[in-house]
């Protein structure tokens, strides 16, 4: 250990992992190596796995499917091992968030307070295991009895991104084995440290070999390996829209497996001249700035009623330029680095088109010298218009758009006028208001006055180009099952040919 930041020793030497199959650690020929964004110093060295560890992987987990070691154990079973897996996380709490920290550059409190939610879905998933269950149907005549079977859909493979590496493992996961899947996991190559960490974990809570698999390495050539594998029966993707549309050309192209999308989102925030404005533009600046706007929740279009646009813009303001950016080891940070250099740039690069394309900077608009960090201002643009750069694309990044409305009409217009459907959020004190904006915008998820509430009991998911299917909740287990239809004679069936 060396250089010390706000009481935690950056690792003197990076972290070497290897990548897991069938129960078993093994090391690449080639590792790549991980700078920490908000440090710039070497953290994790990660292996560099071949076409051929894919393979490996998606054998063990087909034979750990086929033999039915994990498939076979009654919903009890495996809903100790989720809460033993739970416990682990729990006890490995401050080791798992200083990885994600060094890793992805978010701020400590705000890593931990991931980690609680992880353990959440671990424990959500272990009660949907004990009651997952099919239908049955006694109403089809005295001579039929009929039932719905849920059964596990196989061999999952998982591409998970870098924006929040542990806690979209976690949205997944626990509810993949919960049906009884198997699967391997492919995440981001910049943060694989925590996927690598619940190997243990889970080895340790008594999961069977086998069953979760871990490869690590390129998007373009481990990824795409695992989207195209003909013996994969489901890929879960969340990341970039571009890259969701390449999983379903690759199904297309292999053997239709089954897909489950979380993709882009460009989320509008929608701010009624009755709202409590306080409370509403603290909710507009923690939905654009948590996670520096690296969130496919994100609110990044602010849409505010014109009679208090400018208060509400200025109250805005003042509380975005209060927001504090920093050393993400530092506990009172609330905004820490952008995870790679290549966002950063994205993100530099939008906030001048939206000064070139005419939108007016209140706040921010900069990237933010800190250390050796990679850092960028929360940044609000007013005066947008609907044709403009910032308005139609996802940023990912700290910049709200704002947006002028007169009527509700107006509101729910300007709202739906994306191609994208992830997350919404309205603030109003009328009830009818807020009730009609929530049934006609097209969103998986909303808010009415609040944002980014909720836990591992409902679902998530896009409506139009952000995604298809749904994490978490019962649906979320649902999701990696595929139902069966059984008939049941009762008693002699009459026969077809005359004996
Ligand atoms: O995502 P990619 P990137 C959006 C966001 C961001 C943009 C680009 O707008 O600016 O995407 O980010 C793997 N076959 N989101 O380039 O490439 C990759 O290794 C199979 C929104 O990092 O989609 C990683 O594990 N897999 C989003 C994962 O896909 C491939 C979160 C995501 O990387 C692959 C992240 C391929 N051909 C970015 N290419 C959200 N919904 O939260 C890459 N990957």
């Amino acid at each position: 250990m060396h250089e010390m930041t706000h009481g935690v020793a950056l690792p003197k030497t990076p972290r070497e992992f290897g990548f897991f199959i069938n129960g078993e650690w093994r090391r690449g020929r080639e590792l790549f190596e991980r700078n920490s964004p908000s440090h710039d110093v070497p953290v994790t060295r990660t292996s560099r796995c071949t076409p051929d560890d894919v393979n490996d992987a998606v054998a063990a987990a087909r034979q750990a499917f086929e033999d039915r070691r994990w498939a076979g154990l009654p919903g009890g079973a495996r809903a100790a091992v989720l809460l033993r897996a739970a416990e682990g996380i729990r006890q490995r709490r401050e080791e798992i968030a200083t990885w994600e920290v060094l890793e992805n550059g978010k701020p400590i409190s705000q890593a931990r307070g991931e980690i609680d939610h992880c353990i959440a879905c671990f424990e959500t998933a272990a009660g949907a295991a004990r009651l997952l269950h099919g239908e049955s149907f006694n109403n089809l005549g005295d001579g039929l009895f009929g039932m719905v079977l849920r059964e596990p859909v196989g061999v999952v493979g998982l591409i998970t991104p870098w924006n929040f590496p542990f806690l979209i493992l976690c949205e997944r996961v626990p509810f993949i084995l919960a049906s009884g899947c198997t699967l391997v996991v492919k995440p981001a190559e910049v943060t694989s440290a925590t996927t690598l960490i619940l190997a243990d974990i889970l080895a340790d809570a008594g999961l069977p070999a086998g069953v979760y698999n871990v490869v690590t390495g390129t998007g373009r050539s481990i990824g795409q390996t695992l989207t195209e594998h003909p013996d994969v029966d489901m890929l879960s993707f969340t990341g970039s829209t571009a890259v969701g549309r390449s999983c379903v050309h690759a199904s297309a192209d292999s053997n239709l497996k089954k897909l489950g999308l979380e993709l882009g989102g460009k989320n509008p925030i929608i701010v009624f001249a009755d709202a409590n404005l306080e409370d509403a533009a603290d909710g507009a600046a923690f939905g654009i700035s948590f996670n520096t706007g690296q969130c496919c929740v994100s609110s990044s279009r602010l849409i505010v009623e014109r009679s208090v646009a400018d208060r509400f813009e200025r109250i805005l303001a003042e509380k975005m330029k209060k927001i504090r950016v920093g050393d993400p080891f530092d506990p009172q940070t609330q905004v820490g680095a952008i995870t790679t250099a290549g966002q950063n740039e994205t993100i530099l690069k939008y906030i001048a088109a939206g000064k070139s394309e005419g939108a007016k900077v209140l706040v921010g608009g900069e990237a933010l010298q800190c250390g050796h960090g990679r850092y960028i201002e929360p940044t609000l643009f007013s005066g947008v218009t609907p044709s403009m750069t910032i308005a139609r694309e996802e940023i990912f990044g700290p910049v709200l758009s704002s947006f002028h409305f007169d009527t509700l009409e107006e509101a729910i217009a300007i709202a739906n006028d994306t191609v994208y459907g992830l997350a919404a959020s309205v603030w109003s004190k009328n009830i009818d208001q807020a009730l009609s904006v929530t049934r006609r915008v097209r969103a998986g998820r909303f808010w009415v006055n609040t944002i980014m509430a909720g836990g591992p009991e409902t679902p998530t998911g896009g409506f139009k180009q952000s995604g298809w299917g749904r994490e978490t909740g019962l649906l979320g287990v649902e999701e990696y099952t595929q139902a069966k239809s059984v008939h049941i004679e009762i008693g002699d069936r009459s026969h077809w040919i005359a004996s």
